[in-house]
């Protein structure tokens, strides 16, 4: 809904993902001046439309929208974000269900180095509902000793410096510095922000972070690209459970 630039450029990348996975999409482009009948309407109609497995509302939407009332909306079988409350729910208690595709994204880069995050300190900077909540919840599930931190922490650096594994979500251009790594972590940037030139980048200071850590995501080419293979994963999981 409505013109934010970065929502067109994130969801242009996910038509190119559905077409190249040969998942079928279709893409409701609508102005910004919509009323919330409308977009509730309209997730009516798709939730009742058996050709379509799987609902997403791109974020943000513009202010006169209630956010919660348009993913309360979305049927929790076809919720491939993983937003709605049934699903945020199933989460908390470590039930099957949607997983949000960010955090979850975040796991499956972890899970690439081979790291065991049993007994280890993982500190999130951010606590939004779609990356920091959700990610402390999934790390919690895999037995790390989970902190989030966030805007307002007092002595970040402080904590940040505990980090066997640090995920960085407060969308602040290169907040974390290299002193404020611990040397040998492993570094997750879900940040993505334009620095003073305009280029894109992360929340982590990236080329004088790998100086320190151990593994580090890139920003382009990182959290994002897993942000939409773990939509399309969702997406195809709903299908295999409607179809079980
Ligand atoms: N409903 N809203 C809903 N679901 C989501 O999962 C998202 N998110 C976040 C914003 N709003 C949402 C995304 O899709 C962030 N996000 C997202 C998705 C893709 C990319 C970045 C953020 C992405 O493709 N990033 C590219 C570079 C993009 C560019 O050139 O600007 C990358 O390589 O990181």
């Amino acid at each position: 809904m409505g013109d934010n630039p970065a929502s067109q450029v994130y969801v242009r990348n996910k038509i190119k993902a559905c077409a190249d996975t040969s998942i079928q999409s279709f893409e409701y482009r609508l102005p910004a001046q919509t009323t919330e009948a409308e977009l509730l309407a309209l997730i009516d109609r798709l939730n009742r439309d058996d050709s379509v497995d799987g609902i997403l509302v791109q974020l943000p939407v513009p202010r006169h929208i209630s956010e919660a009332r348009i993913i309360a909306a979305i049927a929790p079988e076809k919720d491939a974000d993983g937003f709605h409350p049934i699903n945020v729910g199933n989460l908390v208690v470590g039930r099957p269900g949607f997983l949000p595709c960010t955090p979850y994204g975040v796991m499956k880069m972890i899970d690439s180095t081979g790291y065991d995050l049993t007994g280890k300190r993982a500190v999130v900077v951010g606590r939004s509902n779609i990356v920091g909540k959700p990610q402390a919840l999934l790390l919690l599930r895999r037995n790390a000793t989970v902190t989030v931190a966030h805007s307002r922490t007092e002595n970040l650096a402080e904590v940040t410096r505990e980090a066997d594994v640090l995920i960085a979500a407060v969308g602040r251009a290169k907040l974390i510095k290299a002193d404020m790594i611990k040397p040998g972590a492993l570094v997750i940037d879900v940040g993505m922000n334009r620095d003073e030139n305009g280029k894109l980048c992360g929340d982590v200071d990236t080329a004088a972070a790998m100086e320190v850590a151990g593994w580090i995501s890139p920003v382009p080419g990182g959290v994002g690209p897993m942000t939409i293979a773990m939509l399309l994963t969702n997406t195809v999981e709903a299908v295999e459970r409607r179809l079980a």
